[in-house]
């Protein structure tokens, strides 16, 4: 047992020992001096035992016994703490890239399109009429519609002389598609002094109009813009639900009717709310799915004019939105809402989950209309501003 002494701990031991010789002097009648006061031996005796007790180490019973030391323990003495068993630290999912996340969004396209005219170079290391008949057809069967198959297909027959393998070949049809999407690369900007910015949103039923406005909504009051969204899709009383859920989700206004209520009286409400409430934009949703498509377009138009009306100029912006999976079908749904409604901008959606998104470079191509967003999954960052350059590397992107 640890027992620490104190230095005045032998000094009461000392003076045990000198009662102790007082009480033998003085059984002895021997004390070297005369007592003031007749003190009996046993006082001393006592007084000799009482001292040796106190600086004897008896557990329990000492001041100082282990179990009530004052001072700090030694280190030795201390219990080594075990240390934390260090549990694997739950390994954080990197965040992809906005790049990595438009490779990985291309893929399917890459090779459902790039894929397919590469394969004909693979056959043949030399460019001769076959490869060429070879390339023709293979472009015409892609998605990006006949009309722009024989744009690329005529570059690359102009440049034979200058082209002599395959390599080069496939690098000068990236350089021709890029150079078509680039002409259509103009993303959409709230102008300084338009306020309310009105977008109106159009679209066939489940192209994804919804969405669209919810991803746009959020990077625009990421931005610092205030927004409100008008549910102009009062087809479904679901639609309104959806349209009114993500609006609150992205931290929009949110400007509805009743189910069946005429659209045109909803974006009508939607921009008195925006100019009375001050917000910087407005988004209108509007129906994908009426009875017949004439009935469709003309309620469009009706909304657009209604717009018009009551302040100038706006829709500023009328939003397609295409879906990427219906491949070649996008270049007649963008002519017909582009006759009737004179579109601004396109967004097109669901390219992770098509292999027909060449389809966009076909639309670039016949239709001077800005690409202005694409759409790669369904998170609220999953809609990019067009970019002709990183859209093409991604496409090229053999991974
Ligand atoms: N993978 C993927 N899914 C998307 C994308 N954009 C929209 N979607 C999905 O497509 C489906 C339809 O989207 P909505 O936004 O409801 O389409 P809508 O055009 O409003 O449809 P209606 O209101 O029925 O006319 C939803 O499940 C969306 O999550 C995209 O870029 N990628
Ligand atoms: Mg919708």
């Amino acid at each position: 047992m640890k027992y620490r002494f104190k230095s005045y701990d032998y000094l009461i031991y000392l003076i045990s020992y000198l009662f102790f010789a007082l009480y033998i002097a003085d059984i002895r009648n021997a004390l070297p001096f005369s007592e003031p006061v007749a003190i009996p031996s046993w006082i001393y005796l006592i007084l000799a035992v009482i001292c040796n007790a106190w600086v004897l180490p008896i557990p329990g019973i000492h001041p100082r016994t282990p179990g009530r030391i004052e001072k700090a323990p030694e280190a030795e003495e201390i219990e080594a703490i075990p240390e934390k068993v260090a549990l694997p630290k739950p390994e954080k999912k990197p965040v992809p890239s906005s790049k990595e996340k438009l490779e990985k969004g291309l893929s399917k396209t890459h090779k459902g399109f790039v894929e397919r005219i590469s394969s004909v170079f693979r056959r043949s290391k030399t460019i001769d009429a076959n490869l060429l008949t070879e390339l023709e057809e293979t472009l015409v069967g892609t998605d990006i519609g006949v009309r722009t198959a024989y744009t690329i297909f005529e570059y690359v027959q102009q440049n034979v002389g200058k082209v002599t393998d395959p390599e080069q070949a496939m690098d000068a049809i990236k350089t021709e598609i890029e150079t078509i999407l680039k002409k259509r690369e103009n993303n959409l900007a709230v102008p300084e002094g338009v306020k309310p910015f009105v977008i109106m949103v159009t679209g066939v039923n489940g192209s994804g109009k919804t969405t669209t406005i919810a991803k746009i909504a959020h990077r625009l009051i990421s931005e610092g813009k205030s927004v409100i969204i008008a549910a102009g899709d009062t087809f479904r009383a679901a639609a309104i639900e959806q349209l009114e859920h993500w609006a609150s989700k992205v931290g929009a206004d949110f400007i509805k009717s009743h189910e069946g209520a005429d659209p045109s009286s909803v974006a009508f409400d939607g921009l008195q709310a925006a100019i009375a409430r001050g917000h910087d934009v407005l988004i209108i949703d509007t129906a994908g799915r009426l009875h017949t498509k004439e009935n469709l377009m003309e309620e469009l138009k009706k909304t657009k004019r209604v717009l018009d009306k009551k302040l100038s100029g706006t829709p500023h912006e009328i939003l397609l939105v295409l879906d990427a999976t219906i491949g070649q079908n996008a270049i007649e749904q963008t002519r017909q809402f582009n006759n009737a409604l004179g579109v601004t901008g396109i967004t097109m959606t669901k390219l992770d989950g098509s292999s027909k998104g060449g389809v966009i470079v076909g639309i670039a191509n016949e239709f001077e209309i800005p690409i202005r967003y694409i759409g790669i999954g369904e998170d609220m960052d999953d809609l990019q501003p067009f970019n002709a350059q990183s859209f093409v590397n991604a496409l090229f992107l053999d991974n």
